[in-house]
């Protein structure tokens, strides 16, 4: 039953903001989809795909799924990356969705079956001061949410990341160059408990809380934070410290018992290993798009399954639909699936991108339509072209550049 790649084309488009899709048709007339999107450096994606790769997918097998990915991985004698990994992951998120289509079978089906009735989530509410953020806590509950991230602004502060003027939190800023912004960790450090308590105090005991630190904090201050923020009993904190320190989780891990999520800029199995083995963290936060598509993420969940880690991955607005249908059919596939980050999409990028899953209630479907279950609509796609765009830089208090 074998069947041959035809064509591979990358689709650049702007349905109010960027995405990289790749689309894969077979000599049978399979069309598989994938998503190639790393915020801010899209067209590097794109030039990758369409000038490297595109060419060499070209009559091979699209069934032989694995042997294309590490024929792309070790096969380009340079490796790993979130450019790199993310056009691997692309391909190998269109062949799944080839295969699931000629089998006529939903991918989760393809990956042994659903473990769960549901994919949970979890969206993100936020508020520049602690009674819009109730608001916003609100308005999640209302929905049926079940786990609710909290973000808030912090006095003295006049940008933060994670809360936004516009309902809609887009962190990337359509211009021609980041926009800036100051952090000071002592002033958040204060803030955050606050908040908390204030958020635990009206939700009660029954709904999960979750927070993202985004990569801030030095061990100590992420240690301190950690700490004092048990009392509100938090389902997980995300990003206390830039990830590449490994080592510094170790000292966070330590001094509390918070719950610890990190991940979301990792690419490979090498990235998550020490973590995952050292059991450093709870939750591992690799999006499917960023770390090789669905076959290098299951090798990913099944190394934390091992160590009593879940699954938790990155689910912002620049995942597109394609991407997070792949990560919503491993979530009702993988028995370690914690959590699936839900932050929704504006109106323009669900018609862009009809699909399959469905989002009610607090948790995610994966629908039952064959393959990933995502259309693309291309005249839309190429009514919105691309447009320049990048993700904030954030600066310490003095001036100097810190992580965002
Ligand atoms: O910063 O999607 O947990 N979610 C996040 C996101 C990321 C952006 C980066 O593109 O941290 O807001
Ligand atoms: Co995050």
């Amino acid at each position: 039953m074998s069947d041959r790649i035809v064509k591979a084309e990358v689709l650049v488009s702007s349905p109010t903001r960027n995405f990289v899709t790749l689309r894969i048709t077979t000599a049978d007339g399979i069309v598989g989809l994938g998503d190639a999107t790393v915020n801010g450096r899209e067209l590097a994606v794109a030039s990758y795909l369409a000038d490297h790769v595109a060419p060499l997918l070209v009559d091979l097998d699209p069934g032989r799924i694995e042997d294309i990915w590490q024929y792309l991985y070790r096969g380009a004698y340079w490796r790993r990356g979130p450019v790199t990994m993310a056009a691997i992951g692309a391909i190998d998120m269109a062949l799944w969705d080839i295969l699931g289509k000629r089998a006529n079978l939903p991918v989760y089906q393809l990956l042994g079956g659903r473990v769960r009735d549901a994919v949970p989530t979890y969206g993100h509410a936020f508020g520049w001061d602690i009674p819009a953020l109730l608001d916003a806590v609100d308005a999640h509950l209302a929905k049926g949410a079940k786990h609710i991230r909290v973000q808030s602004g912090v006095p003295g502060l006049d940008k933060v990341y994670g809360v936004s003027k516009d309902p809609n939190y887009e962190p990337a800023g359509r211009a021609a160059r980041p926009s800036e912004e100051r952090f000071d960790a002592d002033a958040y450090i204060r803030h955050v408990p606050k908040v908390l308590a204030a958020v635990r105090e009206k939700v009660g005991d029954d709904v999960h809380l979750l927070h993202d630190a985004h990569h801030r904090l030095t061990p100590t201050q992420a240690a301190r934070l950690a700490k004092s923020v048990e009392p509100f009993n938090l389902f997980w904190l995300e990003d206390v410290t830039p990830a590449e320190d490994q080592e510094a989780m170790r000292f966070v891990r330590n001094a509390s018992t918070t719950p610890l999520a990190i991940g979301e800029v990792f690419n490979t199995i090498w990235d998550c290993q020490y973590l995952i083995e050292n059991r450093l963290i709870d939750y591992i936060r690799t999006a499917v798009v960023h770390a090789g598509g669905i076959s290098h993420s299951r090798k990913i969940y099944a190394l934390a399954e091992v160590h009593g880690v879940k699954a938790g991955p990155h689910g912002p607005s620049d995942i597109s639909p394609i991407a997070l249908a792949a990560s919503i059919h491993m979530g009702a596939s993988t028995h370690n699936f914690g959590i699936q980050e839900y932050m929704g999409y504006a109106d323009l990028v669900h018609e862009a991108f009809p699909h399959a899953w469905s989002y009610d209630d607090g948790v995610l479907q994966p629908g039952d339509a064959p393959g990933l279950g995502v259309d693309i609509d291309e005249g839309l796609l190429s009514a919105h072209p691309y447009t320049t765009a990048y993700l904030p830089v954030a600066r310490r208090m003095d001036g100097s550049v810190l992580d965002w």
